[in-house]
C-alpha cells in the first residue's frame, strides 16, 4: 500500500501567533517558488497553541494545503483542568494531529504510558490523528536494545484503538533529539520495522500497511533523504530545522 509521505514540523515553544503567520506565508512561497508540487508529501505544522487560530485563519483564506497540529491535549473533554486544553478545541480550530507523548513531555511534565494512552484516546473521540511519539534514551538503548523501550510505549499506547483509527507513530530517540546526534537511517528502520509490527500485531495487517511511520531526531535537508530510503519510515518530526523556511522547504522537497 502506497503511504503518503508526511513531513511534520514540530515548532515547540517558539514562534509567536504573528511570527507563526509570517513564517507559513513564507514556508508557503518558498515552496512555490521552488516549484513543489502540493500533494506529493503532505506537510503538516505544529504551532504552540497560542497560534494555531491565526494560522488555521491563513491556511483557510490562503488556501495553502498543509495540515494543522497541536503539540499537546488534555485527557479530559471539558471541566475543572487549569491551564489544560481540550480535543474538542482542537478539531473546532481544524486541526487534523496531535502530537502524543513526545519526549519532552514524558521527561519534564512525567507523562507516563498510561497518560500518553488515555490522550491517544481523548484524540481518536474528538477526530483528531494523534502522532503516538516513542522512543528510547541512550541508558535504555544499552540496557535493553534498541526495540524494546518504542515497543513496550506502543503496546500501552495502543491499548483499546480500534483497527480503523487513523494513527501516525513517531519514532523519535531521545539521544538524537536537538542534539545534532541523528541515528543511521539502518537504526531508524529497525526500529520503524518493530513499531509497524507492534500495529500489525495489536490492530492488525491493514492498519499496518497503511500507518505512516515517521523519525524524528535532528532531521535536516542534508539527511532526510537516506531516511526516506528505508522501507519503514513514510516521512519525519522535525523541529529545530522546521524553524528556517528555506531549510523545511528543503526538507519536504528531499529527492529520495
Ligand atoms: C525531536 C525533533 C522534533 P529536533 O524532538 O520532534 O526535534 O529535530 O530538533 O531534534
Amino acid at each position: 500500500m502506497a503511504r503518503t509521505p508526511l513531513i511534520a514540523g514540530n515548532w515547540k515553544m517558539n514562534l509567536d501567533h504573528l511570527q507563526a503567520v509570517a513564517f507559513v506565508q513564507k514556508l508557503h512561497w518558498t515552496l512555490k517558488d521552488a516549484g513543489h508540487e502540493d500533494g506529493s508529501v503532505e506537510v503538516a505544522v505544529f504551532p504552540p497553541y497560542t497560534g494555531l487560530r491565526t494560522v488555521q485563519t491563513l491556511l483557510d483564506a490562503d488556501k495553502i494545503p498543509f495540515a494543522l497540529g497541536a503539540q499537546d491535549l488534555s485527557m479530559h473533554d471539558a471541566g475543572a483542568y487549569t491551564g489544560e486544553i481540550s480535543g474538542a478545541f482542537l478539531s473546532k480550530l481544524a486541526c487534523r494531529y496531535v502530537i502524543i507523548g513526545h519526549s519532552e513531555r514524558r521527561q519534564y511534565h512525567h507523562e507516563t504510558d498510561e497518560i500518553v494512552a488515555a490522550k491517544v484516546q481523548a484524540a481518536l473521540r474528538h477526530g483528531l490523528v494523534p502522532v503516538i511519539c516513542v522512543g528510547e534514551t541512550l541508558e535504555q538503548r544499552e540496557e535493553s536494545g534498541p526495540t524494546a523501550v518504542s515497543v513496550a510505549q506502543l503496546q500501552v499506547a495502543l491499548e483499546g484503538v480500534p483497527a480503523d483509527a487513523d494513527i501516525v507513530v513517531a519514532y523519535e530517540p531521545v539521544w538524537a533529539i536537538g542534539t545534532g546526534q541523528v541515528a543511521s537511517p539502518e537504526q531508524a528502520q529497525e526500529v520503524c520495522a518493530a513499531v509497524r509490527q507492534v500495529v500489525a500485531d495489536k490492530l492488525g495487517a491493514d492498519a499496518a500497511a497503511r500507518t505512516r511511520i515517521l523519525y524524528g531526531g535532528s532531521v535536516k535537508s542534508g539527511n532526510i533523504a537516506s531516511f526516506m530510503r528505508e522501507p519503514d519510515v513514510d516521512g519525519a518530526l522535525v523541529g529545530g530545522a522546521s524553524l528556517v523556511a528555506d531549510e523545511f522547504a528543503a526538507i519536504i522537497r528531499y529527492q529520495k
